[in-house]
C-alpha cells in the first residue's frame, strides 16, 4: 500500500479526504493543528510547514504528497506569505530533497476569479487571480511547473472549487465539487501513470459550470454528482449580493479587502461584454 502524506488534513478539504481514502492508502496526516479525529490506520505528525526542517522531516519516506496545508481564503499578506507562499516552496522542495516525485496542489478556482460568469473557461488559461489568495495559488501552480520541468517531479493542480455536502449558493453551484468526486480526481493524481504537470478543475459535473474540464476528462475524471439536483432549493433561499462580485467567477473574493482601496473596482454593467 503507497504512503500518502496529506498536509493540512485537519481542514475541511483534508477531513473529507481522509474519510474517503481510508483503507485505500496508507494516510501520513500533518497539520498545525491538532486533529479532532485521529483514525487508528493514520499516522498524525503535528508540523508548521512555513518552517523547512518539519517539510524535511514530514515528507521522509513517503511515497507521494498532497499538499493541502496553508491560508484557504483571502486574508492579510503576512499570513499568506508564510503559509502559502514560504510554505508551498518549503514543501516542494523537501519533496524532491527526500525524492517523492508526485506531488498533488490544490490550486483554486481564485487563481481564475478574475474571469467573468459569463465565459466558460479551461486549464490553458492565463490566470487571473482575484486576490492575495489568489495569486499565492498562481504561485504553486508556477511552482509546480518549475519542479516538473526542471527535476521531472510529478505535478497534478487541482482548481478546486467548493467541496462539501451540497453547494451553499448560487455560485457554488457552480463550483461544487462533493467529496466522492474530489476523491475520485485525487486517486487520479496520484495513480495516473502519465503525469508532468496537469491543471484540471477540481468540480463535480455540474450543469451551471463554467469550466470546460476536458483535462481531467482526458485522465479519466467522470464526476457523478451535479449540483442542479440542489439548485431550486439553493436559488430559492439566496439574497442579492454585491453586484461587481457577481459578475467574477471568484465571488466575494474579487471584492474582498484587507487593506484600504483607493481605487475600487468599476460597476460594470452586466450586458458589456468585457473580457
Ligand atoms: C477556495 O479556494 C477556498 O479554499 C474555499 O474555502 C472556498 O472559499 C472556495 O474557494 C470557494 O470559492 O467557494
Amino acid at each position: 500500500m503507497k504512503t500518502i502524506l496529506i498536509t493540512g488534513a485537519a481542514g475541511d478539504v483534508g477531513t473529507y479526504l481522509r474519510r474517503e481514502l481510508a483503507g485505500k492508502y496508507a494516510l501520513k496526516v500533518s497539520d498545525l493543528r491538532p486533529l479532532k479525529k485521529i483514525d487508528r490506520a493514520e499516522q498524525f505528525v503535528r508540523a508548521d510547514i512555513s518552517k523547512f526542517a518539519d517539510a524535511l522531516r514530514i515528507t521522509k519516506g513517503v511515497d507521494a504528497v498532497v499538499h493541502l496545508g496553508g491560508y484557504s481564503v483571502e486574508g492579510p499578506w503576512q499570513d499568506i506569505l508564510s503559509a502559502n507562499i514560504v510554505g508551498c516552496y518549503n514543501m516542494f522542495e523537501a519533496a524532491r530533497r527526500n525524492g517523492v516525485k508526485r506531488i498533488l496542489f490544490p490550486s483554486s478556482n481564485h487563481a481564475t476569479g478574475f474571469y467573468r460568469r459569463d465565459r466558460k473557461i479551461d486549464h490553458q488559461v492565463y490566470p487571473r487571480p482575484d486576490g492575495r489568495y489568489g495569486v499565492s495559488k498562481v504561485f504553486g501552480e508556477a511552482l509546480g511547473s518549475l519542479y516538473a520541468h526542471k527535476y521531472g517531479m510529478e505535478v497534478f493542480c487541482m482548481r478546486l472549487g467548493n467541496v462539501g455536502p451540497g453547494p451553499i449558493d448560487k455560485r457554488r453551484l457552480s463550483l461544487w465539487l462533493s467529496p466522492r468526486d474530489l476523491a475520485q480526481l485525487v486517486i487520479i493524481g496520484l495513480e495516473h501513470p502519465d503525469i508532468r504537470l496537469e491543471i484540471v478543475y477540481g468540480v463535480s459535473n455540474n450543469t451551471r459550470s463554467w469550466y470546460d474540464n476536458s483535462n481531467a476528462h482526458r485522465l479519466g475524471y467522470r464526476p457523478h454528482d451535479d449540483s442542479e439536483a440542489f439548485a431550486a432549493a439553493v436559488l430559492a433561499r439566496e439574497k442579492p449580493g454585491d453586484p461587481t462580485a457577481e459578475l467574477y467567477q471568484g465571488g466575494a473574493f474579487v471584492v474582498a479587502e484587507e487593506i484600504p482601496n483607493p481605487a475600487p473596482l468599476p460597476r460594470r454593467s452586466k450586458s458589456k461584454k468585457r473580457r
